[in-house]
């Protein structure tokens, strides 16, 4: 068993503290840190905070010592959480999920790897090769994924531009059978535009650093691009790519390249190319005749207001614009079609209920966090809704959880109050008053419409709104422009957002690769003459049916902290990180906790750490079960009033009763190790 931590490394849970205030929150936070312990739970969530550097806690010394373990045996870590969702869906047979939050560079990715890594470790132990092929598969889908989702951002070298949810599936036996990958807005804006210090998405580099739409000046210290190439062509073939849909990947990326190279010119009547080759070498590329690139990159198709479509000559500006949009849809759509590919190799086949038992889930959800930015777009808008969704799923969750459990143990449930952001979340996706509603009839509406359209229209339905402000609304307040920004008060903080234009573009195609991409036949991100879901509904759609998944688990949480801007694993900047734990609702989350009961220990477990410190209880008690005998420590010290006695488990209203017996229990440690080495030395 690992080494239990003494009081000198903080407190290992929060919910222990004397009092739940911000300073005694952070006091602990920065104390574990720089002690290096950087996992602290809240009850069964794990806070964790980025160390920026390796810690010799993942070995395989630290899997044994957590494996098959309760929460409280050993110290926080991630493998504490991992075990413990793991546990409930093999004894329990329960869906479970492991939701991982916080900003960007604060640990998700590392952390979901590490519990990835942890499940592959524990289960197969008979080595089953169909099993250790589906392992193979899930942990080397992240390499993938990572290669075509992530970049180098300011804020972190390997920014997953994605939201990801993956669900891994399991036989009777506790085995990894299968998986499932849902992926949430891909940054494709990265595509064709990339901040100062920041990279266009990995894959890009591991190809070709020479063209237009890759930063060739900028180098990440941590990539080594070329190595990285061969560990994503040698993990793509583990997963059973075939050779011709390895090299399709790389001609849409060739093509893309392209793209961003690719210049117009106008001769006062109609824009064309410059230089033909550009469009030889697509159409060679993605086998199309290169009339349809020209065609597809020149024209547009417009409804008119009678219901007919026409094509219309581009002006050098829109061709530029459809160049760009037609070269991020080509890389949404590559990026998510290689998803739906490794999908189908990783799906369960042949499972039979009725002959194997329950399929059972644990899934993983590694999510962007709140990002509140200067200037805001619509993939910010995107981010902090969903953000809003889970926040109002975790604290739904963490009381409902609370609950089951009190009524499992037969113990009377008080109500909580908590900030419900219902409100929030009303705001931006409700029908017809709410914000996406609003954009979409906006977006849908045939003829001109304008950023200023939109935001009248927000103004006049959102007025009254409490969390919704405007320049309009606000007159004084001189952040914002009356044209173009609008602000969101978010659970987080105030985010002033921009709004942002879609678009549609068709063409044919002969490559199969791009065929599947878009299996209506058009390379079109909407159809005209349809209506159209925009952006932001499918996003909508896509997070709802994404809570909804999550709600029918058993949540476990790892909330992640970034300690720095600098990737220092020295440095606590208290603000910043005083910050996070607000926006995290983490001090709500330890009032949650603590409202109720704030420990909650199984009799056998608790006796077991704290017989020590009662007469009728060391070294063995003779009582009629471990339930007296827990009663019984618990009035030698006193705090009888404090606790409930559950079908299996005590319950302890405030910690400091907790502290009693956790200060006894390291006072009489040392005296217990000096009285057991004379007793083997014989000197006693
Ligand atoms: V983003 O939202 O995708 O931009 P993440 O995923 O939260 O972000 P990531 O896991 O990528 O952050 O971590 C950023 C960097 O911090 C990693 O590349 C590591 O260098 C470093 N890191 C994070 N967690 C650990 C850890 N447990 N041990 C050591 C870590 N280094
Ligand atoms: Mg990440």
């Amino acid at each position: 068993m690992a080494e239990l931590e003494g009081l000198e490394f903080g407190k290992s849970d929060f919910v222990l503290l004397d009092e739940v205030t911000m300073e005694q929150f952070m006091e602990n936070l920065k104390l574990r840190f720089e002690k290096g312990r950087i996992y602290t739970y809240i009850g069964e969530v794990v806070v964790s905070v980025n160390p920026y550097r390796q810690m010799d806690i993942y070995g395989k010394d630290n899997i044994e010592a957590y494996r098959g373990r309760e929460l409280y045996e050993n110290p926080p870590h991630l493998y504490a959480v991992s075990d413990a969702a793991y546990k409930a869906m093999k004894r329990r047979a329960k869906d479970t999920c492991i939701v991982i939050s916080g900003e960007s560079g604060a640990g998700k990715t590392e952390a979901s790897k590490y519990i990835m890594q942890y499940i592959a470790a524990i289960t197969n132990p008979s080595q089953r090769a169909e099993v250790e092929s589906v392992k193979n598969v899930l942990l080397k889908s992240n390499c993938v994924l990572e290669a075509f989702g992530n970049a180098k951002t300011n804020r972190n070298d390997n920014s997953s531009r994605f939201g990801k949810y993956m669900d891994i599936n399991f036989n009777f036996n506790g085995d990894p059978t299968g998986g499932h990958i849902n992926n949430y807005l891909l940054e494709k804006s990265r595509v064709v535009h990339q901040q100062g210090g920041e990279r266009n998405f990995h894959s890009f580099y591991q190809v070709n650093c020479s063209l237009h739409f890759c930063c060739k000046t900028v180098i990440a210290t941590s990539n080594n691009d070329r190595s990285s190439h061969k560990a994503v062509l040698s993990a793509l073939e583990v997963i059973g790519f075939s050779k011709e849909e390895i090299t399709s990947v790389y001609q849409i990326l060739a093509t893309i390249l392209l793209l961003g190279n690719m210049q117009f010119e106008s001769d006062g009547e109609s824009v064309n190319i410059v230089g033909q080759e550009v469009v030889n070498h697509i159409s060679e590329l993605t086998a199309t005749d290169p009339e349809s690139v020209n065609k597809s990159l020149l024209y547009r198709t417009v409804a008119t207001g009678g219901g007919e479509v026409i094509e219309k000559g581009h002006t050098e500006q829109d061709a530029c614009f459809g160049r760009d949009a037609f070269a991020k849809a080509l890389y949404e759509r590559l990026f998510g079609w290689i998803v739906s590919r490794i999908n189908s190799i990783i799906e369960v086949k042949d499972y039979d209920p009725v002959l194997h038992g329950k399929n059972t889930v644990i899934g993983v959800l590694d999510i962007y966090g709140f990002e509140i930015f200067d200037n805001n777009s619509f993939e910010q808008f995107c981010i902090n809704y969903c953000n809003e969704k889970l926040q109002q799923l975790f604290i739904e969750l963490i009381l409902r959880q609370e609950q089951d459990e009190y009524q499992r143990e037969g113990i009377t449930w008080q109500h909580i109050e908590y900030f419900n952001n219902q409100i929030i979340v009303d705001l931006v996706e409700q029908a017809h008053k709410g914000i996406i509603s609003i954009l979409d009839e906006a977006c849908l509406t045939v003829g001109k419409v304008t950023d200023t359209v939109c935001l009248d229209s927000m103004d006049t339905k959102l007025a009254q709104h409490p969390h919704y402000t405007s320049r309009k609304l606000s007159p004084t307040d001189k952040s914002m422009d009356f044209q173009k920004h609008f602000r969101i008060r978010h659970y987080a903080g105030d985010v002033t957002k921009n709004n942002d234009r879609l678009l549609c573009l068709s063409s044919r195609v002969a490559n199969p690769v791009l065929k599947e991409m878009w299996p209506d036949g058009h390379l079109s991100i909407t159809e005209v003459t349809k209506r159209p879901l925009t952006a932001a509904t499918l996003f909508k759609n896509s997070i709802v049916a994404l809570v909804d998944k999550l709600a029918c688990k058993e949540p476990y949480y790892v909330r992640c902290i970034k300690p720095n801007e600098m990737k220092s694993p020295v440095l606590f900047d208290d603000a910043r990180c005083q910050h996070q734990v607000a926006y995290l609702g983490l001090l709500e989350n330890v009032r949650v906790r603590r409202a109720g009961f704030a420990y909650r220990q199984l009799y056998a477990r608790f006796l077991q750490r704290y017989k020590m410190t009662c007469e009728y209880t060391w070294p063995n008690h003779l009582m009629a079960s471990d339930r007296e005998a827990v009663e019984a420590i618990v009035i030698q010290h006193g705090f009888q009033d404090d606790v409930a006695y559950g079908q299996t488990k005590l319950f302890v209203r405030t910690p400091r009763s907790l502290f009693t017996l956790e200060q006894e229990r390291n006072h009489l440690i040392p005296i217990l190790v000096t009285f057991l080495q004379k007793v083997w030395r014989g000197t006693l």
